[in-house]
């Protein structure tokens, strides 16, 4: 991995710095209806750590839990809270009290910066933990009419940023992942900056002429990295949505002549079934698509459609941000290419031996990031073994050395013997021009274990019946293997997703 001095702020690297290198008066951020440039960045989340030092008495090492949706208010708390020293650990808008006090629990959170708009559930979550915390209120509609904002506007704008080591947790990444136990994955200062050193530059090559938008929370690391870290890493911009609906990402992108959007496969499928015809989508250099895997037929519209690249890559909460991707000029349909530069990456057994190119396994990575569980060592091992991550996912590599998604680990259906990956089934039903989302888990099944069924979104207007289920059968059967036909097809008018845009799964297998 790059090099980093020993003492190194990534706060202050990506904004102070910035302004040292010029970019002063470029534009970095734009949300809620205002622009920030770089300089007007810098002197705000100085104000900020400033007014947590002196009239909060954040302590370096602290936690803070920042809790927001995507504006640029809360770039500038989270930058903030990263200079003075402080761990941050961004949350959901969506999370409610329950979720909350086990995050504050878990983190030993010492301070919160809340949206001002959203402050009944962490208010809520206060009351219900005995961990002492201060609640402090930001106006995320950046008018600056909140308790942090009142003392920051007081302090000046110059601020020596609190001398952390590279090694220095900066980031407390939280996943429920799709099964809704929430985990603690510690990153350095420099593990944020290295996500955009390596796959931000070598992959999208970020410029300082880059507009970035998507949908993921920053309080996801694939939105942080995305609409934050590379931004601010390059001297670009971002715009920051606190509704990033699918029609509305495709609004701004034309409005801002956006050129990378980051959001999920099944939010790319939904922006092309809601463009409109003439939508002008010609300053998007890339469509990044990551937290799912990309099936084949959303990967194939949307190059058809709007002639523009689309990179799938996969991250993970616990690597922080993509390791294995595709990449511009060598992008395939329903493959996620090879491992970002400084990564390796390889197909394991159950004995932990490489298998043969072509067959299935677990999936081991191993790099400059990787999965730092906090406090919890029998997860620590169960992830990471002989240096190499194990994300849970069932991969194969090609004889090129490219990765194919097969599954979740949990996500393969054994039905009358036989291995079926629920992704190949659900790209299948994708494909059908009836078919707007779809998801496929393995339901239990007296005669054959479990069977396949797929839960299905028909396009606005179509309705679900017996011929239309008969209909998606034969469309299943008529593309891949028989035997890995939906046995049952239920139509629902939506899928269960967290916010960062996957489909819960686990759900429609507990709704059974
Ligand atoms: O969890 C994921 O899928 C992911 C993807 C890209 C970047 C970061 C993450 C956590």
């Amino acid at each position: 991995g790059p090099d980093y001095p020993e003492w190194l702020n990534a706060g202050h690297e990506l904004s102070d710095a910035m302004v040292a290198r010029g970019f002063g008066d470029h534009i970095a951020l734009t949300g809620n209806g205002r622009t920030r440039t770089y300089k007007e960045l810098a002197d705000w989340s100085n104000r900020i750590a400033r007014a947590l030092i002196e009239d909060f008495g954040l302590k370096p090492g602290n936690r803070v839990l920042i809790r927001s949706a995507n504006n640029p208010a809360m770039v500038a708390a989270w930058l903030g809270v990263t200079k003075a020293g402080g761990v941050a650990v961004n949350t959901m808008p969506m999370l409610r009290a329950g979720e909350l006090v086990k995050i504050v629990k878990k983190a030993r959170v010492s301070h919160v910066l809340c949206d001002t708009r959203i402050m009944d559930e962490i208010v809520q979550a206060a009351k219900e933990t005995d961990q002492p915390m201060r609640v402090i209120g930001f106006d995320g509609t950046a008018n600056h009419d909140g308790e942090l904002d009142r003392a920051a506007l007081a302090k000046p704008v110059r601020f020596d940023p609190v001398r952390t080591g590279r090694d220095d947790v900066a980031l407390l990444a939280f996943t429920s992942g799709t099964t809704g136990e929430p985990k603690a994955t510690m990153h350095f200062h420099r593990d944020l900056l290295m996500i955009a050193d390596l796959y931000a530059r070598e992959v999208l090559a970020v410029t300082p002429e880059d507009v970035l938008v998507g949908s993921p929370p920053l309080a996801f690391t694939f939105g942080l990295g995305g609409l934050a870290i590379f931004p601010l890493r390059f001297g670009a911009q971002a715009v920051l949505l606190e509704d990033a609906t699918p029609p509305r990402m495709i609004e701004i992108i034309q409005r801002h002549k956006a050129t990378i959007c980051f959001t999920a496969p099944t939010a790319y499928r939904v922006m092309l079934n809601a463009m409109a015809e003439g939508a002008d989508l010609s300053s998007l250099r890339a469509a990044v698509s990551a937290g799912e895997t990309l099936p084949a037929p959303i990967y194939e519209e949307w190059i058809t459609r709007t002639g523009k690249p689309m990179l799938d890559g996969i991250g993970a909460t616990e690597m922080l941000h993509i390791f294995i991707t595709n990449r511009f000029g060598d992008s395939r349909p329903a493959c996620t290419g090879r491992p970002v530069a400084g990564f390796e990456a390889k197909v394991i057994g159950p004995d932990g031996a490489e298998l043969p190119r072509g067959e299935i396994g677990r999936l081991a990575v191993r790099g400059p990031l990787g999965c730092r569980y906090m406090q919890d060592e029998a997860k620590q091992r169960a992830y990471v073994k002989d240096g190499w991550n194990l994300t849970g996912d069932a991969f194969l590599q090609d004889e090129d050395g490219y990765f194919h998604f097969a599954a979740r680990q949990d996500g393969i259906i054994l039905s009358s013997g036989y291995n079926i990956a629920g992704p190949e089934v659900e790209a299948a039903l994708l494909a059908h021009p009836d078919v707007l989302e779809c998801a496929v888990i393995g339901a239990p099944d007296a005669d054959r274990g479990q069977i396949v069924e797929a839960h299905v979104v028909l396009r606005p207007g179509l309705a679900g019946d017996p011929l239309r289920t008969k209909a998606l059968q034969d469309h299943v059967k008529a593309l891949i293997a028989p035997y890995k036909y939906p046995r049952s097809v239920i139509f629902r008018d939506a899928l269960p997703k967290t916010e960062s845009g996957k489909i819960q799964r686990f759900r429609l297998r507990e709704t059974m």
